[in-house]
């Protein structure tokens, strides 16, 4: 049997883009409050003052705040042994600065993590998941204020002490690394432009620059410190970093697309980790800095801290592969560069996201060989167009192929020696996507009853692969069919 007993199989969600409520009990506004829905090829708008005639797409989401007790049923009925979900910071400090927290916030969490010790689900808590209060955003220019570390560690002391008896795993920032490339900056650093602008920022100052990668700093030292707290709470507290999976490949052999793709996997894939998991920059930052004139604010005893605030396991998210290169006629062709240039040998998905299942078990080989350390998926899926069939039903083949391939290759690096703990796809309950906005783009084995501009009545019906999932589970793996 390759998974080992206990493996974490389950699914995983974000406050965001699941659980509406956004102004309920006392909750304040967050980032993604302020973000309107795009699609594939109309960019998301982000607005600094909330307008009441504007559908956002995170103010009801999926309603997961008044569902929460038929959705985890629903995951005990596929036999999840692990939740992921985030908890949204504006709903206990609503605007990130209160002394004190907002009790009404706490008290919807317990009611979450008692539901999921009814069908025994582990939760594992994703700490900050593009959930920046909205206050703190606008206060200290995101991130970039260094503030924001004090008001960040007080929220997951708050946290760690509240939920010390009913939440072992946890994730300090999702997909930490978004904060490498400028098109993270709002996202995942809460740093503003100009209002009415695209979400995605392409082009940048080398002044913008340094502010992005003091925000990361930022965000490192918050992280370290919080780990040493979430351990001296509670030594048996797994604490672990998140990264977005970027597997790149040069484009060809010639020797400038290699270093080109090694750059890229460098600072794009491995940077943060190497912070995170050895405490400490790595040697390559140096030289990435000074090539883009970039300066990162930092202070005496940054250092002892990332030092000490090592994390104790990696997980990641992983949908795609891409590649990399210098040549100016593969660029032209990539077109779009969030998701890089495109690779012959792959197929992709509606929104161009390139399926690659053996780039999985490669990604999983290199990070234990990086750093043998144990790993975990929390985030893998397919985002697609779900149609309702002409027997009323949601016969989803195409996630399962998706997700059956992804579980292969999983197996085979299991198999390769790589100590891996658990795989939670992603949106194992339709909800809004992060990139565009959209209902349509879904990941559920659970169909939710909403569309892009906010119709529906919100109530959920099982796809097909909701029951292939639960056999997945039921057999730990072994039934793929
Ligand atoms: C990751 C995020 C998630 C999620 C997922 C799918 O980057 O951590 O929040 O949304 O990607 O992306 P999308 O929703 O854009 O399809």
């Amino acid at each position: 049997m390759p998974f080992p007993k206990g493996f974490l199989w389950g699914g995983a969600t974000a406050a965001n883009q699941f659980e509406g409520g956004w102004d309920a009990d006392g909750k304040g506004a967050s980032v993604p409050d302020h973000i309107r829905g795009g699609t594939v090829d109309t960019p998301r708008l982000w607005d600094k003052d909330i307008d009441p005639n504007v559908y956002y797409p995170s103010h009801e989401a999926v309603d997961f705040y008044h569902h929460y007790k038929e959705d985890i049923a629903l995951y005990g009925e596929m036999g999840f042994k692990c939740y992921r979900l985030s908890i949204n910071w504006a709903r206990i400090y609503p605007t990130g600065m209160e002394e004190e927290p907002n009790q009404a916030g706490l008290d919807f969490y317990h009611k979450v993590f008692a539901e999921c010790k009814k069908f025994d689900i582990e939760p594992l808590v994703t700490i900050s998941h593009y959930e920046l209060p909205w206050g703190l955003s606008e206060k200290y220019n995101g991130w970039t204020g260094r503030e924001v570390i004090d008001h960040f560690v007080r929220y997951a002391t708050t946290l760690f002490n509240e939920y010390k008896d009913e939440v072992r795993y946890w994730l300090t920032f999702n997909e930490i690394n978004i904060g490498v490339q400028a098109m993270g900056r709002i996202m995942s650093l809460g740093m503003q432009g100009d209002d009415h602008k695209p979400m995605f920022k392409l082009e940048e100052t080398p002044e913008e620059a340094s502010d992005r990668f003091t925000a990361l700093h930022n965000q490192f030292v918050a992280s370290a410190k919080a780990v040493v707290i979430g351990h001296e709470v509670n030594p048996d507290n797994k604490i672990g970093l998140m990264i977005a999976g970027n597997m790149t490949y040069p484009f060809t052999p010639n020797p400038i697309d290699v270093k080109e793709a090694q750059d890229k996997m460098n600072m794009a894939n491995w940077f943060c980790g190497d912070v995170q998991v050895r405490g400490h920059y790595p040697y390559y930052a140096k030289r990435y800095f000074k090539d883009h004139n970039i300066t990162v604010r930092t202070e005496p005893g940054d250092d002892e801290i990332l030092a000490k605030g090592t994390v104790d396991f990696y997980s990641f998210s992983y949908y795609m592969s891409s590649c990399a290169s210098l040549d100016p006629e593969a660029l032209k062709a990539a077109g779009n560069m969030f998701t890089g240039i495109k690779n012959p040998y792959l197929k992709a998905s509606d929104w161009g996201w390139q399926i690659d299942p053996m780039g999985l078990r490669i990604y999983l080989n290199a990070v234990y060989g990086r750093y043998e350390i144990p790993l975990m998926i929390v985030e893998n899926g397919l985002g697609a167009n779900d149609e309702r069939a002409e027997d009323g039903k949601f016969h989803d083949d195409y996630r399962i192929n998706y997700l059956r391939d992804h579980i292969k290759a999983m197996k085979e690096a299991v198999e390769d020696g790589v100590e891996l703990m658990g795989y939670t796809m992603w949106g194992c309950t339709d909800l809004v996507s992060a990139s565009t906005g959209e209902m349509k783009k879904r990941y559920g084995f659970v169909y939710v009853d909403r569309d892009n501009d906010g119709n529906g009545d919100f109530h959920r019906e099982k796809k097909d692969s909701f029951y292939w999932y639960k056999k997945v589970i039921a057999s730990n793996g072994e039934d793929l069919d």
